[in-house]
């Protein structure tokens, strides 16, 4: 198998390499690639140097399969070159998700709906899986009517810029800003760019993604997206009103059941999901469940994942694996 990785030397493109070494991805020849100010630089993985690729050559290189993380614009001009060649390309960026000709994929949900015939496939925002692994199984039992998020996420979401100046302000240095504002003790109701509507993309993407995951246009979703200063992953306090009635022993029972989900809901003892828990696994934590004693067949839970992990690079390998294992690629 011959794998590209382009955005190798990215947060996300990091944990990818890290990913794919883990779970013992078999690999003839890996491609890394990144923009022209690394290319020809040298990585060392294990005990293997490899030198970085420029997008060109690794179109020429004709990989079996390119794992994007390199950006929107990236992916818009380069996935459809790789897709050209044969390639299959799982992209994490935003470029391709809600396109009608592409597949939106979470392995453990709807894996299925893959062929032979999709060259792009697009990985889910990295809010929108960690929710969508928790909402999928109680959707199938309950009927989901509604959904309220508000999202607490990690600055890694942003990138590398974002990483340095929480760290640069938590010194008191000067630094470049990837924000508007300090994010050092700060909160910001504010995750990627404003939109007509006065919501946030990152918003947006939580509700439009989550209707064409679940196949379901009637499942309504409003989102309030909010970057906080902390690293190890993304937290979400979700409001649901189901359609029938639920009891709560049987939805921990149907999470417990889902591959990938860890229950993690003790109040006698303190125990919920929590960042600096979440940090490096691959697992969606999900705790503080608890009716919702305001409506009818309403439910409250937190959910927890690393958004570099599950929220993107462990989610394309997964789609990755599932190719191969489906001789689809
Ligand atoms: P580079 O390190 O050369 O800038 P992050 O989101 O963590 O900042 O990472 C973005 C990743 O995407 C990096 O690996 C970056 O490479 C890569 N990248 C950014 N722009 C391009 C581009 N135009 N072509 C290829 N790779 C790109
Ligand atoms: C964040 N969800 O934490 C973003 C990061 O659409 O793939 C990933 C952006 C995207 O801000």
């Amino acid at each position: 198998m011959k794998v590209a990785v382009v955005g190798a030397t990215g947060m996300v493109g990091q944990v990818m390499l890290d990913v794919l070494s883990e779970r013992n991805f078999k690999i003839d020849e890996l491609i890394l690639v990144a923009s022209e100010r690394s290319v020809g630089k040298q990585i060392k993985l294990q005990d293997k140097t490899h030198t970085i690729k420029s997008l060109a050559e690794a179109v020429e290189a004709k990989p079996d399969i390119a794992l994007f993380s390199a950006g929107g614009n990236t992916s818009l001009e380069w996935a459809p070159k790789f897709a050209a060649v044969g390639t299959k390309v799982i992209d994490n960026s935003s470029a391709w998700r809600m396109h009608k000709d592409y597949k939106l994929i979470i392995p453990e949900i709807n894996a299925g709906e893959l062929t032979s015939k999709d060259f792009i496939i697009a990985n889910p925002n990295c809010s929108t899986i960690q929710l969508l692994m928790v909402l999928k199984p109680l959707h199938d039992k309950f009927n989901i009517k509604r959904v309220v998020v508000s999202t607490y996420q990690s600055i890694t979401g942003t990138g590398l810029k974002a990483v340095k100046q929480l760290e640069a302000e938590a010194k008191n240095q000067s630094v470049e800003m990837a924000y508007p504002y300090q994010i050092h003790k700060n909160a910001l109701p504010h995750c990627d760019v404003f939109l007509e509507n006065d919501y946030t993309k990152e918003e947006m993407k939580l509700t439009n993604e989550t209707k064409k995951i679940l196949g379901d246009q009637n499942v309504n979703l409003v989102a309030t997206a909010v970057r906080i200063p902390v690293v190890g992953g993304h937290s979400e306090s979700v409001n649901i009103e189901f359609e029938d009635a639920f009891d709560i022993a049987t939805v921990k029972q149907i999470l417990n059941q889902m591959p990938g989900v860890t229950l993690q809901d003790n109040p006698d003892v303190n125990t919920y999901p929590m960042p600096i828990y979440a940090e490096g696994k691959d697992d969606v934590f999900v705790g503080r469940i608890r009716r919702d004693f305001t409506l009818e067949n309403g439910l409250n839970l937190w959910i927890v994942a690393d958004n570099l992990r599950k929220g993107a690079a462990t989610n394309a390998v997964q789609i990755a694996e599932y190719l191969i294992e489906h001789k689809l690629v």
